[in-house]
């Protein structure tokens, strides 16, 4: 190894020898006055960590001096030097100027990257491993630094916050798109001389807010407190605040302001050669729909506005009009006129006046070339837009608003004297709606047929060829005698589904899982359902999917939901589970009033029944599921509150690491994540059991692992670590068991559970270990002797 890097050193000193002769540079990580980089030519860390030179983003025909990983290898930029200006020219150079500035020329422009440095020989640029470019000097030392102008990347060691002296802010700004550097419309800042936090803008808008700094973390950032790797600290002093971080292992994390206006935290998977983002705000898809286009709240997903269509960019990042507006040429016919659109959630208007009628909102609206849109309210405010309109809602019925868009009068239908809306009117809507009712019935029918003998429309699977697993499924006692037969997974068609959830309505809406938003639904029969509407990407494809669904059909154990039946209709990928009606343990643990109602029993038979369940898939079923995101929110409750494991098998469905549907990067829920699959995104059964482990201290205790902290321990697994290690740990106990629970029992979870968040994945027990302990009295259990190091 030693030998290897003398061997490198050596090399480089070669290098840099030829380099100077033609007076440029390569493999080095300095650049000093006289030298030039050109498009060829990077500037390397000593460490080769970040690599610095000329690049162009995406579909771009412009040049950018930006620094980026050297050992990643799809590039990814953290730092753009001219982002606002682009270079066209084929032959820049990066350059330090007489005056010792930092300057890109390309013989027509010359761009100072660094201003007001003053003149001084022997200045010298240096790309660190921390990936800041600093422009020092011998004499005067630190003239200009990279990471006081951040753009859309937050490193380690940065500063985000402000200077008191100089009114300076450090901020993140967005790119304006994949192509395009320059400075987007988003931001993330602290704004001087206000509470310690940041605030996410969007066309100055506020549309995040970290909460404030309280001593530890922002406050409404609770996965902070989950901290296997990050030392944050926000620093003040007379001069200066800022948040700073460090990476505590030797991992590759970053923090970005990505183009949709999103911030992420992620890391490099080096064995996957892939981001991984374990933490994003916001959480709503809305914040990438562009202007004049609207967002389904329900779905989250972007339409363009009628009249518009998406531009040359397929992003939907743009909406364009279709017909140009008129705006000033009011010859009668070719007046621009409004199209209303009902149920808005209306963005922040440019403009409130106060009229008498909507009438006059309207005229005004009109003789304003500007206003693009208009609403009136009952109370006589009339608001107005102008420009490019953003952040449309579309809210279900009884919600929102009116809006009237400003459309040229050919993109909309020509109001009353117009024959063929007539015509519409009179014979073809009558007719149409003959047609569908009869069609109905005759659906209405079939469905009943389908549903008692099936059809070729399913999917047919024979229980008893797999002889493992009936073998396995004795073991769970009820489970393998009801099921001699074949068994059928029924497909149902996308319109009965959507029929039954009257067509996903957003009063249906359940909640929003992982993989989309779930829905309940009534069968033709009445049987209540849960309907999960996966959102439309998935890793794999039709076939693939149709099997995966009806092997997962196949496993069946009192402590997993049944999944009933689905739909694989063109896009849509819809499962159809039963439906439980106490909903998610979560809805329960973690409410005031409603966790009166977990006995210490129930939460017994809760924990036994996760145990079951998940002893099943690890081991029982033919499968060998790993769940992958065992959190109390995909934990629910029956009637008799015995608990059914759900969203087992998504991530085998979905193929791989695409465990998050809306993005093709990987992302599991922070709080529950075992450190091997935070950092490294290795996931086995033991990750699962790390998972189980947490679930169970939430159980006892009553409290969130996210957002837990105790003066001492900033989550609750070091809590109760640290009550283990004093002897303490029923003081772990949510205190209104206080009457009710057995005291050796507790004392047993807490060992079990602190067994199963064990920091090495190989130390943790299996599940049937963990159940034979759960179970067994008389058990000496192993006392954990080591430190959770990390947390
Ligand atoms: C450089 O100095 C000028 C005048 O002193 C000032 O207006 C400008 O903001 C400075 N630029 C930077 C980047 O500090
Ligand atoms: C620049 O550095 C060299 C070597 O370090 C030194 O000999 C020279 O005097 C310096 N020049 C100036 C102007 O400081
Ligand atoms: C965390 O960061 C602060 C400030 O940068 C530093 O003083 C402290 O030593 C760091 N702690 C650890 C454990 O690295
Ligand atoms: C704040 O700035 C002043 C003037 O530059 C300096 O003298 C002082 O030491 C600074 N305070 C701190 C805490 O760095
Ligand atoms: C009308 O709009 C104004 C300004 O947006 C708002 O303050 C007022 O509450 C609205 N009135 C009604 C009845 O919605
Ligand atoms: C034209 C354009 O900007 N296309 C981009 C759309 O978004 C994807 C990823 O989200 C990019 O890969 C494309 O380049």
């Amino acid at each position: 190894m030693a030998s290897f890097s003398i061997c490198l050193l050596i090399i480089s000193a070669f290098s840099m020898q030829f380099s100077l002769v033609v007076d440029a540079v390569s493999d080095t990580d300095s650049l000093s006055v006289g030298q030039v980089i050109t498009r060829s030519e990077t500037l390397v860390s000593s460490g080769k960590f970040f690599e610095l030179g000329f690049f162009r983003p995406g579909q771009s025909r412009n040049y950018y001096v930006g620094i980026w990983y050297k050992n990643i290898p799809e590039r990814t930029v953290v730092w753009v030097a001219n982002r606002d200006q682009p270079l066209t020219s084929s032959s820049p150079v990066l350059t330090i100027s007489s005056e010792g500035n930092l300057v890109i020329e390309d013989g027509r422009i010359t761009y100072r990257v660094s201003e007001n440095v003053s003149s001084s020989q022997n200045t010298t640029a240096t790309l660190l491993d921390s990936g800041n470019f600093v422009l020092r000097n011998e004499k005067l030392g630190l003239l200009w630094q990279s990471f006081d102008y951040p753009s859309h990347t937050f490193l380690p060691g940065m500063k985000l916050g402000y200077s008191r002296k100089t009114g300076k802010v450090w901020s993140l700004t967005s790119w304006k798109s994949r192509d395009d550097p320059s400075v987007g419309d988003a931001e993330l800042k602290m704004e001087p001389g206000k509470s310690n936090a940041f605030s996410l803008m969007k066309r100055s808008q506020i549309v995040w807010t970290s909460g404030v700094w309280d001593g530890y973390i922002f406050s409404l950032v609770p996965e902070m407190t989950l901290n296997y790797i990050f030392n944050y600290s926000l620093y003040t002093d007379e001069n200066e605040t800022y948040f700073i971080y460090s990476i505590k292992d030797s991992i590759i994390s970053r923090c970005i302001l990505d183009v949709s206006g999103q911030v992420e935290q992620m890391s490099w998977l080096g064995a996957r050669q892939a981001w991984f983002i374990f933490w994003s705000q916001p959480r709503t898809s809305c914040v990438a729909c562009g202007p004049f286009s609207i967002c389904n709240t329900a779905t989250g997903s972007c339409q363009c506005l009628q009249g518009f269509f998406i531009g040359s960019d397929k992003n939907l990042s743009e909406c364009v009009r279709r017909t140009a507006l008129q705006c000033g040429d009011n010859s009668a016919d070719r007046e621009d006129r409004f199209l209303r659109m009902h149920n808005v959630k209306l963005p922040s208007p440019d403009k409130v006046l106060k009229l008498p009628g909507i009438e006059e909102c309207k005229s005004a609206c009109l003789n304003n070339c500007a206003c693009t849109a208009y609403a009136y309210n009952s109370s006589g405010v009339c608001s107005s837009w102008d420009g490019k309109l953003y952040d449309l809602e579309q809210l279900s019925k009884n919600e929102g608003e009116n809006i009237f868009i400003k459309l040229a009068a050919s993109e909309l239908p020509k109001p009353g004297g117009n024959k063929e809306l007539l015509w519409i009117t009179v014979i073809v809507v009558p007719l149409l709606l003959t047609a569908s009712y009869i069609f109905l019935r005759w659906r209405r029918k079939l469905k009943y047929r389908e549903e008692r003998e099936p059809s070729q429309d399913m999917l047919l699977f024979d229980i008893n060829s797999s002889t493992e697993t009936s073998k396995n499924e004795l073991s769970d006692g009820r489970a393998g005698k009801s099921k001699s037969t074949d068994a059928w997974l029924p497909l149902f068609s996308f319109a009965s589904v959507s029929a039954s959830t009257n067509n996903f309505s957003a009063e249906n809406k359940l909640g929003e899982g992982g993989f989309g938003p779930v829905y309940k639904g009534e069968l033709l029969n009445g049987q209540e359902v849960a309907v999960k509407r996966l959102s439309k990407k998935s890793g794999q494809g039709l076939e693939e999917l149709k099997n995966e669904t009806m092997l997962i059909a196949k496993l069946q154990h009192r402590n997993l939901v049944r999944l009933l039946g689905c739909c694989l209709d063109q896009d849509e990928k819809i499962l159809i589970y039963e439906y439980l009606p106490n909903k998610s343990l979560d809805s329960f643990l973690f409410d005031r009033a409603k966790k009166r109602l977990l006995y210490w029993e129930t939460r017994v038979k809760i924990i036994e029944g996760i145990a079951q369940g998940l002893l099943y898939l690890h081991q029982y079923s033919r499968l060998r599921i790993i769940h992958r995101d065992l959190k109390a929110s995909n934990i629910l409750l029956d009637t008799d509150m015995k608990p059914k494991i759900s969203d087992f098998g998504m991530a085998r469905m979905f193929g791989g690491d695409e465990l998050q549907a809306n993005t093709n990067r990987i992302v599991g829920t922070y709080g529950y994540m075992s450190p091997e699959y935070a950092l490294e995104g290795l996931f086995s059964i033991k990750s699962d059991v790390f998972s189980f482990g947490v679930l169970l201290l939430e159980i006892l205790s009553g409290k969130k692992n996210t957002g837990f902290y105790h003066t001492g321990s900033l989550n609750l697994l070091g809590h109760a670590w640290d009550l283990w290690k004093d002897n303490r740990a029923l003081d772990l106990m949510d205190p209104i068991l206080e009457n009710e629970a057995s005291y050796p029992m507790l004392a047993r979870y807490v060992n079990v559970a602190l067994l199963c968040v064990h920091e090495n994945a190989t130390d943790r027990p299996t599940m049937s270990e963990v159940v034979s302990m759960l179970t067994n009295e008389h058990l000496v259990l192993p006392r954990r002797n080591n430190q959770l190091s990390r947390m």
